[in-house]
């Protein structure tokens, strides 16, 4: 049995990758009766929803002769992953009056595509024309066809399998980009949701004539000046908290102070994440009067999203996120050590 999508309702998880095929053909059946077809990942976009927004939209310009296919993203590309195959053509949101069919990737909820506010009617339960395509367990399937897909490494793992799935030629430019995303979400194929099929999607991929090397020095080879000072103000800061994590945090000051931007903080967490014996680790920052919190951990018996859940975010059981309004508030705590033993007929009295 294939239930691997739903229409307009409840949704699959968890099943096994290799049954997508009635998904699939959802998939293709809304998008052959649409003229136009926009692509959309979540705003602050990491490598997974950049490569699988460049690879979707290639495969479906492709696949789909006669439509016209866009992609947009509240937020631009990027720097690090503006060398994928058509990055420059990466839109803000669609028009206003648009009505074709939309595909989400990488999406985890409405809100984080920021179409919810300025383009509700994409969301409408009676807008028969959206496909999701996701990973995070969390998505709560608002698509007209959700593919949810919880046990995937990425997004641009459930694309690769759609598109084999639907006989998509998959050419060495969708191949980088989608490879940059498996790449990107498994932490250089260094996280746990690196399974066999990661290997085999990776395999396929670099068969197709993924730039593999490329992906390696643009993403993993390449921190400009104002990144490694961020990531230094990072791991200066960090401290174990009471409850046996490791924490650090950095503020608008340490933003303006190395030059770098926002999304120069990706990566830092994977080293403050390197203490032994730690049960989770957090970076907070400061964004524009809101704090973000992004938590990882290596233990199986810690759930990091729970944890993020408590502060209204979400994510997976080892990487997780959530945004709270606010700032950040330094706190230093003093404890007095005596020197040992104290002299007698000189201490203070209490
Ligand atoms: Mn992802």
């Amino acid at each position: 049995m294939l239930h691997h999508c739903s229409l307009s309702g409840g949704i699959v998880r968890s099943r096994p990758l290799t049954t997508l095929r009635a998904s699939a053909a959802a998939m293709s059946d809304l998008l052959s009766r649409a003229s136009a077809v926009a692509c959309v990942c979540h705003r602050n976009p990491d490598g997974d929803a950049i490569g699988s927004l460049l690879g979707m939209g290639l495969l479906l310009e492709r696949a789909l002769p006669s439509a016209t296919v866009t992609m947009h993203c509240v937020d631009p590309v990027p720097q690090t992953f503006s060398f994928l195959p058509a990055s420059a053509r990466v839109m803000g949101p669609p028009a206003q009056d648009f009505r074709g069919v939309v595909v989400f990737l990488d999406s985890a909820e409405p809100k984080l595509t920021e179409l919810d506010v300025t383009h509700p009617h994409l969301f409408a339960a009676g807008h028969p024309s959206s496909v999701n395509i996701d990973h995070h367990h969390a998505n709560p399937g608002f698509g007209t066809v959700n593919i949810v897909v919880s046990d995937a490494s990425s997004t641009c793992e459930i694309v690769l399998l759609l598109a084999r799935e639907l006989g998509w030629q998959v050419d060495a430019d969708v191949a980088t980009c989608l490879l940059t995303g498996v790449y990107t979400d498994t932490g250089g194929l260094l996280h746990s949701n690196t399974t066999g099929a990661v290997y085999r999607a990776v395999g396929a991929l670099l068969r197709s004539g993924a730039r593999q090397q490329q992906i390696v020095q643009a993403v993993f080879r390449s921190a400009s000046m104002s990144t490694l000072k961020l990531w230094g103000r990072v791991l200066e800061k960090i401290a174990i908290t009471p409850e046996g994590g490791v924490v650090s945090a950095v503020t608008e000051g340490d933003f303006r102070a190395t030059g770098a931007d926002y999304s120069q903080l990706t990566g830092a967490i994977d080293y403050v994440n390197a203490v032994p014996g730690m049960r989770f680790s957090l970076v907070l920052s400061e964004r524009e009067g809101k704090v973000k919190g992004s938590l990882r951990t290596l233990r199986d018996d810690v759930d990091v999203s729970a944890m993020a859940g408590a502060y209204g975010g979400g994510g997976h059981r080892k990487a997780a996120g959530f945004a709270l309004p606010g700032k950040l508030k330094p706190e230093v705590r003093w404890v007095v050590e005596p020197s040992s033993p104290p002299a007698t007929g000189q201490q203070e009295a209490a």
